[in-house]
């Protein structure tokens, strides 16, 4: 027979976070001069059919166009030169026997053995793993059980996906272990390598993604280090939208590389997800805000999504009631990218050091799904 669990009191908080970021980096002018010397490329081996009106010419990409759309100025990978390499245009490793650590699964280790360091936490004191990101690099066996052996933890992992959300909502299930007593310390990690799903090929999308792994170790409050976050409240949303879709998966068997199957790699109406995300994510942090007592103007802080910088604008100007500064609403997609779940964690792990005890801030991630989802948490000392 199980134990019997103790009654609903323990109190989630996040002890710490970690992060791991590729060696590598992309600057635009790299991937623009790559880009457009495959464009060159095609529209000269097609030339004929163009000529013909066959065939559409492919246009160039360019640096100006990118900075100003998204804000973007560059992204960390894991595999710099093949995605570079024109031939290529995608991520390439040796791949690995099943008796070597999966790439995904290290990159995770990385950041979490940074979290744990953190919190000056014994990886024998964690009960449960969460590998939570946009796309597992197998099915099974899960790649969160080879992150928690790899760590030496004795308890239980899962994956979940939930693309752009999956850490919020990684947090909240760790949340919701910790407050039933079925775990006192739960490690969320999300180890994010777009640049496999991403068409590097596709003019509208290629300077959006970068790899990346983030960690948050959510634990009951009773084991937790003094320098923690109280969890004031979480909330999640899902809405189906076909316009962030990848078609990727084993019932599907053409290659995803071939030009003529782009659909199962990252593929979105990007204009329709600005407009309709913005005030779903808005509307959706100012009632809970409200649902928990707290002012959205006093806010000292939204770790929002890294996506896109006239998305966080607005949904900082529509929460916080005025243009918020970057210290308000810190950005790293400058130089990360949109690096999916990962990216609220990134913003919150690197701009947080300087708050003080009783500060208050958000962090939100939203995205395909669509799914959003919210943190509220104050720093407890
Ligand atoms: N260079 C030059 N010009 C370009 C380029 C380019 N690279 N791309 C497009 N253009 C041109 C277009 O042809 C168009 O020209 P015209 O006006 O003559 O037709 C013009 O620029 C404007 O194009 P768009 O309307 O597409 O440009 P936008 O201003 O809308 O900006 C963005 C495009 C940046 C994509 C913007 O719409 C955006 O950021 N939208 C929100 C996207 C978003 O948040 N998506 C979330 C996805 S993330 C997620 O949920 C995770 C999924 C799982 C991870 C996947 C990993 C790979």
């Amino acid at each position: 027979m199980n134990d019997p669990k103790p009654a609903l009191t323990a109190r989630p908080v996040i002890s710490s976070t970690g992060l791991f970021t590729p060696a590598e980096s992309i600057t635009n002018e790299e991937l623009v001069e790559s880009f457009n010397r495959f464009v060159d490329r095609h529209n000269a081996a097609n030339a004929e059919q163009i000529e013909a009106g066959k065939v559409e010419p492919l246009a160039h990409s360019s640096v100006e166009f990118i900075e100003k759309a998204s804000g973007i100025r560059a992204r960390h990978v894991m595999a710099k030169g093949p995605i570079l390499d024109p031939e290529i245009m995608a991520p390439r490793w040796d791949e690995r026997g099943d008796d070597e650590l999966s790439i995904m699964a290290e990159i995770g280790v990385a950041a979490a053995r940074e979290a744990l360091e953190r919190a000056g936490r014994d990886p024998k004191d964690v009960d449960a793993v969460l590998c939570a990101a946009s796309n597992m690099q197998r099915p099974y066996p899960a790649m969160a059980i080879e992150i928690q052996q790899a760590l030496g933890i004795d308890g239980f992992g899962f994956d979940m996906n939930v693309a752009c959300s999956s850490a919020t909502f990684g947090i909240q299930t760790a949340a919701d272990y910790v407050r039933a007593g079925n775990a006192k310390s739960v490690l969320v990690v999300s180890p994010e390598i777009t640049s496999g799903h991403l068409n590097w090929r596709d003019r509208d999308s290629h300077f959006i993604f970068g790899d990346v792994a983030t960690a948050v170790l959510v634990e009951d409050e009773a084991i937790a280090p003094a320098a923690h976050w109280d969890i004031l409240g979480t909330r999640l949303k899902t809405v189906f939208s076909n316009n962030i879709r990848n078609n990727f998966g084993f019932l599907n068997r053409a290659h995803p590389e071939t030009a003529d199957t782009p659909d199962k790699l990252f593929v979105q109406e990007g204009r329709k997800v600005f407009k309709e995300v913005v005030p779903m994510v808005a509307a959706m942090i100012l009632e809970e805000a409200e649902r928990l007592g707290v002012d959205p103007q006093a806010l000292r802080r939204l770790w929002l999504h890294q996506a896109n910088a006239g998305m966080n604008r607005l949904i900082a100007h529509k929460v916080l009631g005025h243009e918020a500064s970057e210290d308000e609403s810190p950005t790293v997609l400058d130089t990360y990218g949109n690096t999916s779940s990962a990216g609220s964690i990134i913003a919150f792990h690197l701009h947080s050091e300087d708050m003080v005890a009783g500060d208050t801030g958000l962090i939100c991630s939203f995205g395909a799904g669509y799914s959003a989802g919210t943190v509220f948490v104050r720093k407890a000392a």
